[in-house]
Formats: structure tokens, sequence, C-alpha cells
């Protein structure tokens, strides 16, 4: 197991590499280039960000993510010219290293949320929260402009303001689009995109739709094992692969994620992971948790012990913390609850290779 650290970049993340090295254990990042999706990274930024990221003693063999382009999802004309465009993407990152890169294939909306701050009232800090009452009388463009709004000035990944510019269009060119054509395109996408990744040593790395269950009346694909089942069949190749969320998995309680993790980790077809635990408040109703077991309701050592038996190799992020000890900043992204969350982690992990005793 490889743990790692999202960062957004210097311009884009206040925390600086020097505090992700301090974590104990930490080996490298989920990082990214702050690029619009369909636009071709270029090469002498990619090699800038790696060249600082290893002066830092940090690997940079993730990225998370490079967007997929709204036209690919919809299966427009347009989408050929921004295949290219990943494609020679992909190129330039195994170039400089890279092995995995996590994308999803969501429309319109990447993570979804109802509160970016709700207080945990047992002990006063503060978390990313969902009520789908809420939602209903919000409607999307009313929790857009609340998500711009809550999110500290930062731009939220899968929130980028030019493409929610375009939001009303987009929801419109959306309709009559049905989970089996969403299929068809994300087929045509991994068509092009899974033989480069073979010939580059790459892989691609889907993130499950978050929260686990359709909104606002668009299809969603990712979000079961049975989903994920179809997506690996629509190109079968060890490149096409899971980025396995255990919170977002996790926020539909049918979803057995330990089970999910020892079915795909044994077809290695995890790329990489986020550990994360999630508290159950009712029906599509809950918040996110520290990352301890306890204070959940996910079993986060059967989730690192599926991971010790059928991906030891796979790398490894603690996912959205809480806000505690007075920080401010991106929302789900602070530092110390997610530092608190690799420790517990590694721990679990120690413990595993102790009393698995092979390691
Ligand atoms: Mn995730």
């Amino acid at each position: 197991m490889k743990m790692t650290f999202r960062w957004y970049g210097k311009e884009q993340d206040p925390i600086p590499l020097e505090y992700v090295k301090q974590i104990p254990g930490m080996s490298g990042l989920m990082g990214l280039l702050d690029k619009p999706a369909g636009v071709d990274w270029p090469e002498e930024e990619v090699r800038a960000l790696v060249e600082e990221v290893h002066a830092a003693g940090l690997e940079f063999e993730v990225v998370e993510s490079v967007n997929v382009h709204e036209d690919i999802k919809m299966g427009l004309p347009t989408r050929d010219k921004y295949i290219e465009h990943y494609c020679s993407t992909i190129r330039t990152l195994a170039k400089y290293g890279v092995k995995v890169i996590i994308y999803n294939f969501m429309p319109v909306f990447d993570w979804l949320r109802t509160d970016l701050a709700r207080v945990i009232p047992e002990d006063g800090s503060n978390s990313l929260y969902f009520d789908e009452k809420d939602l209903g009388e919000m409607g999307p463009l009313e929790i857009v402009r609340r998500t711009a709004e809550e999110s500290h000035g930062f731009t939220l990944p899968g929130w980028e303001p030019e493409r929610l510019a375009l939001l009303e269009t987009t929801l419109r060119q959306y309709e009559g689009m049905t989970p089996d054509r969403l299929r068809e395109n994300f087929k045509y996408f991994l068509d092009a995109v899974i033989p480069v990744c073979e010939e580059v040593g790459v892989r691609m790395a889907c993130h499950p739709d978050d929260p686990a269950w359709p909104i606002f009346g668009l299809p969603r694909i990712a979000h079961s094992q049975e989903d994920y089942d179809k997506i690996i069949r629509l190109h079968d190749s060890p490149a096409n692969t899971v980025c396995l969320c255990t919170g977002s998995l996790g926020s539909n309680p049918e979803n057995d994620v330990p089970a999910i993790i020892r079915h795909f980790g044994e077809m290695n077809r995890i790329g990489a992971m986020h550990v994360r635990n999630v508290k159950f408040l009712g029906h599509h109703h809950f918040r996110e948790a520290a990352h301890l077991s306890s204070a959940g309701d996910l079993d986060m050592f059967a989730i690192m012990e599926a991971i010790y038996d059928t991906c030891p190799d796979t790398y490894i992020r603690p996912d959205h913390g809480r806000m505690i000890w007075n920080e401010t900043g991106r929302p789900g992204y602070g530092l110390y609850d997610r530092a608190l969350g690799a420790a517990y982690l590694n721990g679990l992990w120690e413990a595993l290779c102790r009393m698995k005793g092979d390691k």
C-alpha cells in the first residue's frame, strides 16, 4: 500500500508540500494541473509540477483528476477532438512517471453535498453533509450557487466555474439521456484511451458517483458492484480499473464496501483507493465522519484488511476530512483531519502486517 495525499498545486492549495511530507508514512501525492476538462496538458507544466513534487521528497505517480469533457459523456461529434487531447495528456503524464489517472464519468455534477460545513454536535467540528430532502427544495441552480458561496473562494474539484456557467444548457442537452446511452458513450471513450494506457503503462481509475445514486434525474452509472462489473466489461483490460472510494460507495448502506474491494481486488481491477468513513443519518441522508471506525458506520479495519488481502500494492489516500482545530480552507481538504486519517490508516496497516506476518 502506498499512502498518498490529495494536493491541488501551490496556487490552489494552502497546504505546503513540506507539511504533506511531514505526515508519517506519506509516499506521494494524488495531484493535478489546474486545467479545464478537454485541455491537452502542456508538457512543460507537467514537468515543472513533477519536479516540484520530487524536490519535496514526494512521489507523483497518481493524477487526480484528468476530467472528461462533457461532450464526451454526451457523445457529441466534437468528442473526438477532446478524446485526442485526453490521449495526448496520458502520454505526457506517463513520460513523467505517472502510473494511475483518476477520473469520473458523472454527467454535469461531480460530488454533491447540501452543506459543506455542517457542525457535528458531539464535538463542534464540521464536515460535508448531504440530505436529499434539502436538495429537493433547492434544485440544481440553487445548489450550485450555495456550493460556490460556501467554498471559501476555492474552486471545488468538479465545480469549475467554466463548467457550471453553462449549467442550464448542459442540463437541457442531457434530457432523454439513458444509462445505456451513457454507457455507450463511456465505451467509445474507453475504446480510445485504454489502448494508449496499455502502450505507455498507465491505468485509468474510474471514481464512483458521489453520493451513490442518481440525482436531478441525470443518469449515473458507477455506484455499485454491478455498475463496475459493466464498466470493466466495456473494455476489458488491466488498464481499465476502479478508483474505489469507500465514502462514495459507502453513502449507500446497501453497498458492502469490504466485499466490493475484495471483488475488484481479486480481479486486479483496483487502480487506486480513497479511504474514508461515513455516518448514516437516514435515507439518502449522511455526513462525513472522522476516519476511525467508531466515528461512523463503515468498518475501516475490514476495509484495510480487504486491501491487504487482495490489492496490497495499491495507492490509497485519506479522503475528505472534517474541519477541526479552527482550520479553514478548502471544504473536505484541510490538513489536520486528513493527517489524522492517514496516521490511523497507517496504524491499521501496521497491525495487519504484524498479524498476517508477511511484511
Ligand atoms: Mn473519493
